[in-house]
């Protein structure tokens, strides 16, 4: 498919530009909107243009695979015919909230895990002058998604669903972040504290709410369907969807290429409770289990490759497959068990996304 714009962003006629096309577009009218239309109070400039700059930095550049999916789903629920030009820009633009949501969680997780890069650029809290005041500007990415959501969904049935999924959807995100820091503090070792139970209550609730429930549930409520059972049943695919999302996070911390990654691995080196360090743990030897307790969380260098020796001995990444594999056929289990009353493709199209990936 050719570009179907012109330079003035009409369509030609029978060309029609894909979702993504027309998500990308969508962007620089947000921020026009956050920055020159909301507040218009000239004292305002600066703060506007920070805004502005932190939207730019932080919100493009991923996979987009959350934002895109709100549309992704939509489409699942809704026929075409029934689907107006306004639902679907409607739908993008809460993709876009979800997008901007992760990009606040970003920035702070970046500072609190030390991270140095994030979609190949410098973490925004490294670069000149930003700091700790990238704090403040989390808070600004999370302020401009009520802004959106307000201008653009206020007049719609299903807006008071939305607001108390995107309030919920942050607070269990909140709730996973303080359990993966408790779990992880430095200069404490203690391997005892990596269980898998802890693992997976840290994992669905800092990932699998906010990046898989989130989208398809704000599109089924954009469907109208807000049935407390059908929201279960996609929650509970979902889930499942998530955590074995971070699971793939976790390898990638470690064997993912940064190039492709966009980000360096911090892991081992903040002594966090991922999914490596808690297999690992569950087929090491006595022996093997003092040794990491003398080089995990360190960041030296040797200590770090110390770490990765002991992984490469057990052979995680062949494990890490494994699990790939049992993982993808559960899932398609509880597709077939829960999905009875929704669209399988739903699921399916996000689980093609996921399975696989090196990004
Ligand atoms: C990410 O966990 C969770 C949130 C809520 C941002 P992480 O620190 O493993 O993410 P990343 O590897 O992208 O820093
Ligand atoms: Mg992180
Ligand atoms: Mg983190
Ligand atoms: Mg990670």
């Amino acid at each position: 498919m050719g570009d179907s714009k012109c330079s003035n962003g009409v369509q030609h006629q029978g060309s029609a530009m894909t979702d993504a096309q027309l998500f990308e577009e969508q962007f620089e009218q947000l921020v026009t909107e956050l920055t020159e239309k909301d507040f218009t109070d000239p004292v305002l400039a600066d703060a506007l243009n920070r805004l502005r700059e932190v939207l730019q930095y932080n919100a493009p550049g991923g996979k987009r695979n959350r934002g895109l999916s709100v549309i992704g789903s939509l489409r699942e629920f809704v026929p075409p015919s029934e689907l107006s030009h306004d639902a679907v820009q409607r739908a993008l633009l809460v993709g876009w909230c979800i997008e901007l949501l992760q990009a606040f969680f970003l920035v702070a997780d970046d500072i609190m895990d030390a991270s140095v890069t994030r979609r190949g650029q410098p973490c925004w809290y490294k670069k000149e002058g930003v700091g700790l005041d990238a704090i403040n500007d989390s808070f600004l990415l999370e302020g401009a998604i009520y802004r959106l959501l307000r201008r653009h969904c206020r007049a719609q049935p299903y807006y008071t669903h939305l607001l108390e999924l995107f309030t919920e959807t942050s607070f269990q995100t909140e709730l996973g972040q303080a359990l993966d820091l408790m779990t992880a503090p430095p200069n404490k070792i203690d391997l005892n504290r990596f269980t898998m139970e802890r693992y997976k209550a840290i994992v669905k609730y800092k990932t699998a709410f906010y990046s898989f429930y989130l989208p398809v549930a704000a599109a089924m409520y954009m469907a109208g369907i807000d049935s407390e059972v059908e929201h279960r049943n996609a929650k509970t695919i979902l889930l499942e969807m998530g955590e074995f999302f971070q699971i793939q996070d976790d390898y990638l911390d470690c064997y993912g290429d940064p190039a492709i990654t966009g980000k360096i691995g911090t892991d081992i080196q903040d002594n966090k409770c991922s999914w490596l360090v808690v297999t690992a743990l569950g087929v090491m030897t006595p022996e093997q289990r003092e040794q990491l307790q003398s080089c995990y969380g360190c960041h030296d260098d040797e200590s770090v490759e110390r770490v990765k020796a002991l992984y490469a001995t057990l052979e995680m990444p062949s494990r890490y497959r494994q699990h790939e594999e049992e993982s993808y056929q559960r899932l398609l289990k509880l597709i077939e068990r829960h999905a009875q009353n929704l669209p399988h493709a739903v699921f399916l199209n996000f689980a093609k996304k996921i399975y696989k990936r090196n990004k």
